[in-house]
């Protein structure tokens, strides 16, 4: 199911590729909060607003062969990594056809046969996963393939974090971990988080390779998070990667962020990205006005279609089918099909 991402692409047809999975994840992301403030989506909605460029870096430099653990802020590297969009709105809508098959919440899902990992929680726990699967690989003797893993900076001061980071380490796995720091682990600012200077030190004393990187700025995080991705590849072993950003909305959509001081979203740190690469692509003449607004309203039309058809489509029945997710009978039901 997903695409290849093309090695062959001049670099204005690569940030033009990226700019439409930001766009198409900024208006997906709209549509789930009107779909929240309606009572028609159950549980909680997270957004990523503010992180699409450098959730867009991630997922356009990944090969289909590659590993991938997003997190809830990372619908543009979904969608560049090839998830559907409809996969994202039947899970959120919890349509039986989704690829939990309407179980497991709406940001957890994945597919994991294609390396699309689903989360288990945004806190860390990923980062062993993406090791384990890149053993794995290792052991079949698979070369050249690299896996990212997304956190948030509050995740930086969990075990979780340390222990993979250095297991990364020591082993020399092809593992980059992107760290979106958006100043606040839910409510909970930097300043209460860590006391180091800069979150990139954390690397220095596991002997991993850093890169930071304005998070804000789109072209930045291309090269940033592509170089990173290509040093993984090459065999230089893991690579941290920290963005600096702000979140342009609450932990949710239930979380009115107004935590967030006023003269901190009117800051440098607090602009939109995703204007930031508009003005870029403009700049550089890699797309005009209308060839945007067509953009734009395709994206539209196609996320419209979406929610419609997922609404049409049953929820699961627990009265007819087993409760879990991914059971192993589920995956070897997939594996048939293919
Ligand atoms: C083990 C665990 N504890 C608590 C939570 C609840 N929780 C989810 S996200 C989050 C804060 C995450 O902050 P950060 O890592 O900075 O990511 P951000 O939300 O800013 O993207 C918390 C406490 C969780 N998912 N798992």
């Amino acid at each position: 199911m997903l695409q290849t991402v093309s090695e062959s692409r001049t670099v204005g047809e690569t940030q033009r590729v990226a700019y439409r999975f930001m766009l198409r994840a900024r208006l997906l992301d709209d549509k789930f909060a009107a779909l929240y403030r309606a009572g028609k989506i159950h549980g909680g909605v997270f957004l990523g607003r503010g992180q699409e460029a450098l959730s867009a870096a991630i997922g356009v430099h990944l090969n289909k062969s590659d590993v991938f653990a997003p997190l809830i802020r990372d619908a543009a590297g979904r969608l560049a990594f090839g998830e559907p969009i409809i996969d994202a709105v039947r899970t959120y809508l919890g349509s039986a056809l989704g690829p939990m098959r309407g179980r497991d919440g709406n940001v957890h899902r994945g597919r994991p046969q294609d390396g699309y990992l689903p989360m288990i929680s945004h806190l860390g726990a990923m980062v062993s996963v993406v090791n384990g699967v890149l053993f794995a690989r290792r052991m079949k003797g698979i070369t050249g393939i690299v896996g990212v893993a997304c956190l948030g900076e509050g995740a930086t001061s969990t075990g979780a974090f340390h222990e993979s980071l250095n297991q990364a380490a020591v082993e020399k796995l092809p593992l980059v971990l992107v760290v979106a720091n958006n100043q606040f682990a839910y409510s909970t600012p930097t300043s209460s988080q860590f006391a180091c200077s800069d979150l990139a030190n954390k690397a220095i004393g596991y002997g991993v390779e850093s890169h930071s990187v304005d998070g804000t700025d789109f072209s930045a995080c291309m090269e940033t998070v592509g170089a990173a991705i290509a040093r993984a590849r090459a065999g230089h072993g893991p690579q941290l990667v920290i963005a600096t950003l702000l979140r342009l909305c609450g932990h949710g959509e239930h979380d009115d962020a107004s935590y967030i001081a006023p003269e901190q979203k009117n800051s440098k740190l607090g602009r939109d990205c995703l204007k930031v690469a508009e003005d870029f692509l403009l700049k550089k003449e890699f797309a005009d006005a209308a060839q945007i607004a067509v953009w734009r309203s395709e994206a539209i039309r196609e996320i419209e279609e979406a929610v419609a058809q997922a609404q049409r489509e049953p929820a699961p029945d627990p009265y007819e089918e087993k409760w879990s997710a991914l059971s192993s009978e589920h995956l070897n039901e997939l594996r048939e099909e293919s």
